[in-house]
């Protein structure tokens, strides 16, 4: 008998030209300031607050009719993130609430409609954006608290009084037009940050490569559609995904939650190796994403430098995090510390734009970044005049100290790369950085 072997029909992503190119701008760009804000903030307690209390849908809505921003700046917000040496801004058009931070035309449920304040937010930081020359993405929740047809539930948020039945097709089509209304009505757009996905994830096991099937609840997030939609609306859009597995595909970075790339050190990205996408972690200052009044626990201006370093050692940008307190305002602990690596990246930014993880993988001492013939050695942790480096896979013909030029000694073999500073490495230096010179490669 004849049998007919059909392919299937999952198509390959193949990125276009633009997106390509905006992938090596956004690696080039390394530092981005990621925004948690919603009505959320009010509560002042994190983004988590309708699950974690278990706030029913209708009495959350009350939430938006005394939300009232008035001290909200765009140029403000824009600012601090260009004096901090961020290239980027990632915010939430919608979190897990449901709540859309902008005016869109297939729900009410949204900033413009149901708030005193009745002003498009993402609008206002959207032309502040481009008139300072600064990126704009965007976080969008596939996870909604409140949508009557996000149904079957997911892993969170099924006691929010909403009925036990809904079209999770309904739901998709909502979720896709938001994303279209986003990717139309607010310029050119740098990308789309989702998350949430894992509320509702199918086993993934062995996925590399091919779209997650629908999971036992048959729920399928129908992930080529989505992402096929935004690369049409918007060829040089970054789709990425902080679902903590191997990238589908249409993504176009990879993203490691609180966590170095590889590091596997809070056990949220155990099971994601590192692909071949450009990379992403991200990080709050101090232990929220979201506006919590109680957190004190505010990492150090050395602490966040060394995020910074380490992820550009480690190959990826890093996207740290404000959550904005709900009068606009954010808050003047977190508006001093990023002025503080402002001015590190000030001097120093030169060994952090543009570079790619250097020839060393991560020691304890710290990190290499590289860029055209240049290696940077970013010395963080580290007490004495000699620092030995494995073989490089060049000849250093200069090192000298990246503050001042001063000469730093080599001492080359086949075992590795001496270098002697003229003092040990300054105890309030937050980096220590020598820089390389590479011969070019003889033939
Ligand atoms: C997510 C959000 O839930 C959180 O509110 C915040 O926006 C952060 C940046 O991202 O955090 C996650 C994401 C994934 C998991 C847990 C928390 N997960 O897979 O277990």
């Amino acid at each position: 008998s004849l049998s007919i072997v059909v392919a299937p029909a999952q198509s390959v992503y193949q990125p276009s030209a633009e997106n390509l190119a905006a992938r090596k701008a956004f690696q080039d760009d390394k530092f981005g300031l990621f925004i948690h804000w919603g009505v959320y903030s009010l509560l002042a307690d994190g983004e988590w607050i309708m699950n974690q209390r278990q706030i029913p849908a209708k009495d959350y809505e009350k939430l938006p009719t005394f939300f009232n921003p008035v001290d909200f700046n765009a140029k403000e917000w824009v600012s601090m993130a260009k004096n901090a040496g961020m290239k980027y801004i990632t915010i939430t058009s919608k979190h897990h609430d449901g709540f859309a931070m902008y005016d869109s035309k297939v729900s009410d449920y949204d900033i413009v409609d149901r708030t005193p304040y009745k002003k498009d937010v993402l609008k206002m930081l959207a032309d502040e954006c481009q008139a300072q020359g600064i990126k704009l993405f965007f976080y969008h929740s596939h996870l909604d608290w409140h949508h009557p047809d996000y149904y079957p539930r997911g892993r969170t948020g099924q006691k929010t009084g909403r009925p036990e039945s809904g079209d999770f097709e309904k739901y998709l089509t909502y979720m896709d037009t938001q994303l279209t209304e986003l990717l139309t009505n607010y310029g050119p757009i740098a990308g789309i940050w989702f998350d949430g996905w894992w509320d509702q994830s199918s086993d993934d096991a062995g996925h590399v490569g091919k779209t997650a099937p629908a999971n036992k609840n048959g729920i399928d997030w129908k992930l080529d559609r989505t992402y096929s939609l935004i690369h049409k609306l918007q060829p040089a859009a970054l789709i990425g995904n902080n679902h903590h597995v191997a990238p589908f595909p249409g993504e176009d970075f990879q993203m490691f939650e609180k966590d170095l790339p590889g590091s596997k050190s809070t056990g949220f990205n155990e099971a994601q190796t590192i692909g071949q996408l450009p990379l992403e972690t991200c990080e709050t200052m101090n232990g929220s994403w979201g506006f919590n009044i109680k957190d004190n626990r505010y990492k150090s201006t050395k602490d966040l430098v060394h995020y910074l370093v380490k992820a550009a050692g480690h190959n990826a940008n890093f996207l740290l995090n404000v959550g904005p307190m709900p009068n606009g305002k954010i808050q003047p602990e977190f508006v001093k510390s990023l002025a503080e690596i402002g001015q590190w990246m000030q001097k120093n930014g030169e060994t952090i734009y543009g570079t790619r993880g250097g020839p060393v993988e991560a020691r304890n001492w710290g990190v290499t970044t590289a860029k055209g013939n240049k290696v940077y050695v970013h010395i963080l942790d580290w007490a004495d005049r000699q620092l030995t480096l494995p073989a490089l896979p060049g000849k250093v013909s200069a090192a000298r100290l990246f503050a001042d030029k001063s000469p730093v000694k080599i001492t080359q073999s086949a075992e590795g790369v001496v270098l002697t500073m003229a003092a040990p490495p300054a105890a309030d230096m937050l980096d220590t950085i020598i820089e390389l010179d590479m011969a070019p490669a003889t033939a």
